[in-house]
């Protein structure tokens, strides 16, 4: 493998977590927001081992079953065969489209994958962790799949057990058969937004496959069949590699930020938003009204994360305590009656 983790980020490791990957873990900003979830696995699903090893197999049939063109075999990720599935949006295009997959066996392939009932087993999972975690950006995801399925029924998200029921309106499926991410950042997918990382294969997790967060200098145990979900936009991320012989895959659902743009700019591309007005003052207007449109969607994206406080106290749609901004403790009972 052609990367190696510095020594420098080896002594900021701070975790070596999910020893236990039934437990969920919960990584928390100083401002109490929940940023991202190592999920673990199911904790009351007794036959995962069995899920992700049909699971894996299928990803072997899939990568057996397809070709794969250099882009998708050799690319800024790393150096093992992949294939998008779903829809998204950019490149100068008009509208959202479906992501195009050359050949019909490789099409045929990733669709059997992704329609397989252990994967919709898993898709059911990562839906529930999203939800429970992020219930706010979850409802976010939901909506704008909704909204974009309705307006063009062309649009195919990957499948989900319950239909219309997915958050995401792509998956990557990572075929490996030895999928180790070089470190890099999603910047395509929506910047605050959570896409959700499963791995599956073949590989001793005591010993490779890791996942690094750089930015915040976390090393996690990441074994087959644990999800994990990440702002995968902004934090820099890469797995260890693993030992020759051995076998990874991993499933990615992420939705495009410039699918968000679009319905923000009211199921109009960026392009056509900007050609609004032929004279240029108007124009200039427009393109910083734009700019300044987005500063506050930025800081409005910060706030579908969930806080960690809303948790604890039951609020995991985040509507009963409302603005917690200031931090501060609600009031006790006495207190409430003084009122
Ligand atoms: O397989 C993994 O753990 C990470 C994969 C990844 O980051 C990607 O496909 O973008
Ligand atoms: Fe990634």
């Amino acid at each position: 493998m052609g990367w190696k983790v510095s020594a420098s980020l080896a002594d900021r490791v701070i975790a070596h977590n999910n020893s236990q990957p039934r437990e969920t873990i919960l990584l928390v900003d100083c401002r109490g927001r929940i940023f991202a979830v190592l999920g673990g696995i199911p904790p009351r699903a007794k036959d995962w081992e069995d899920v992700i090893a049909r699971a894996s197999r299928a990803f072997k049939t899939t990568y057996d079953a397809s070709t794969y063109a250099p882009a998708h075999l050799f690319h800024r990720r790393g150096d093992y065969s992949f294939r998008n599935y779903g829809f998204s949006h950019g490149g100068g295009q008009v509208r959202p489209s479906n992501i195009a997959i050359t050949g019909g066996k490789n099409k045929k392939a990733v669709e059997h994958l992704l329609n397989d009932g252990d994967m919709l087993r898993v898709a059911g999972h990562t839906g529930v962790l999203f939800r429970s975690f992020a219930y706010k950006m979850s409802a976010e995801y939901q909506a704008l799949l909704k909204d974009l399925t309705q307006r063009d029924g062309d649009l195919k998200p990957p499948p989900h057990p319950n239909p219309g029921g997915g958050f995401w309106a792509a998956a990557t499926t990572n075929t490996g058969p030895a999928t180790c991410a070089k470190p890099h950042k999603d910047h395509q997918n929506y910047a605050p937004g959570w896409c959700a990382i499963t791995p599956f294969g073949e590989f001793n997790p005591d010993q490779g496959g890791d996942l690094i967060l750089y930015e915040i200098g976390l090393r996690i145990r990441f074994p087959p069949g644990a999800t994990i979900l990440i702002p995968s936009a902004i934090i820099t991320h890469a797995n260890l590699p693993i030992h020759p012989g051995e076998t990874r895959y991993s499933l990615v659902q992420y939705t495009a930020g410039a699918l968000f743009r679009y319905k923000h700019n009211g199921f109009k591309n960026d392009t056509e938003m900007e050609a609004r007005g032929k004279d240029p003052q108007e124009r200039k207007a427009s393109i910083q009204k734009q700019e300044e449109d987005r500063k506050v969607r930025q800081k409005e994206g910060l706030d579908l994360y969930t806080h960690y406080d809303e948790l604890a106290r039951g609020d995991y749609k985040r509507e009963v305590l409302g603005d917690l901004s200031d931090l501060s403790d609600p009031p006790s009972d006495d207190e409430k009656k003084t009122q």
